[in-house]
């Protein structure tokens, strides 16, 4: 599973951000490892409009939606690649996570101090990508800027949140989920249990199969599939296939963002 790296000041809001999250934390967090023994991962539900109207059309006994495993790690400051702070541990953690979200704190209060003495986004970004530079970190980023009250969701660089009271932060999920490369595909097994997948952009539908099961990979015959719309347009799996629809694919079709699939493989 992907995951992503929350870095920033001391105070800027990480771990604030981290528990809001965790108010979207997926319901059954038991069966993905890590996440009862570290207390700073968590397992967390990619906000899905699709998929919701998938449920509505289809009423699966069952719906799993994609996830992203969020890490909250202690701030880092000047001279981190050196040892400064927690510096070291910091740079080791940072270097197992896939994309950053790089938080930059632009609420005023008094009663929280400011490492550097003052409110300053640009200059926090910039002490904070000089370190990450020096040790060699390069990983897409998204930059998060926590203010006291979100006017709009986005600005020119990335998300605004309150990490606070939460605002922004389904925003936050899915440009996360983006930032990672990854697209969703959904498969409904027998009817009965929709699942949202998630794919790295450009994989072919024999990666998507491997997903779902390794014996689906290996056995792979075929998939049948059919994109999200027309899915719903046709008012559901039987309609579609009836109205000829549903495609069949090889194991090198490109699997597009939102495409449901049903794999036929051999045992
Ligand atoms: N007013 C206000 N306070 C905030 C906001 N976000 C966080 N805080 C407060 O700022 C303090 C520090 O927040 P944390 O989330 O612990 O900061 P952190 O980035 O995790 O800090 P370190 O773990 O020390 O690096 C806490 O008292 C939070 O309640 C915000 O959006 N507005
Ligand atoms: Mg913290």
């Amino acid at each position: 599973m992907l995951s992503v790296g929350i870095v920033g000041l001391p105070n800027s809001g990480k771990s604030t951000l981290f528990n809001a999250l965790l108010k979207k934390r997926v319901a059954n967090v038991a069966s993905y490892p890590f996440t009862t023994i570290e207390p700073n991962v968590g397992i967390v539900e990619v906000p899905d409009e699709r998929l919701k109207k998938l449920a509505e059309l289809i009423k699966p006994e069952k719906v799993v939606p994609a996830v992203v495993k969020f890490i909250d790690i202690a701030g880092l400051v000047k001279n981190a690649h050196k040892g400064e702070g927690l510096g070291n541990q910091f740079l080791a953690k940072i270097r197992e996570v896939d994309a950053i979200i790089h938080i930059l704190r632009a609420f005023e209060d008094e009663s929280v101090a400011h490492y550097y003495g003052s409110i300053d986004p640009k200059r926090d970004k910039e002490i904070v990508n000089i370190e990450l530079e020096l040790a060699g970190i390069k990983k897409p980023t998204l930059y998060v800027l926590n203010c006291s009250e979100v006017s709009t969701h986005t600005h020119p660089e990335g998300v605004s949140i309150d990490a606070q009271t939460g605002e922004g932060v389904e925003e936050l999920i899915k440009e996360a989920y983006k930032l990672l490369g990854l697209i969703s595909f959904y498969t409904i097994k027998g009817g009965k249990e929709l699942t949202a997948w998630s794919l790295k952009k450009g994989g072919i539908a024999l990666e998507a199969a491997g997903k779902v099961h390794t014996d689906m990979a290996k056995g792979f015959i075929k998939t049948e599939v059919i994109s999200f719309n027309d899915l719903v347009v046709s008012g559901g799996w039987s309609q579609a296939k009836a109205g000829g629809r549903v495609r069949l694919e090889g194991k090198d079709y490109q699997i597009k963002n939102g495409d449901v699939a049903e794999f036929k493989f051999s045992k």
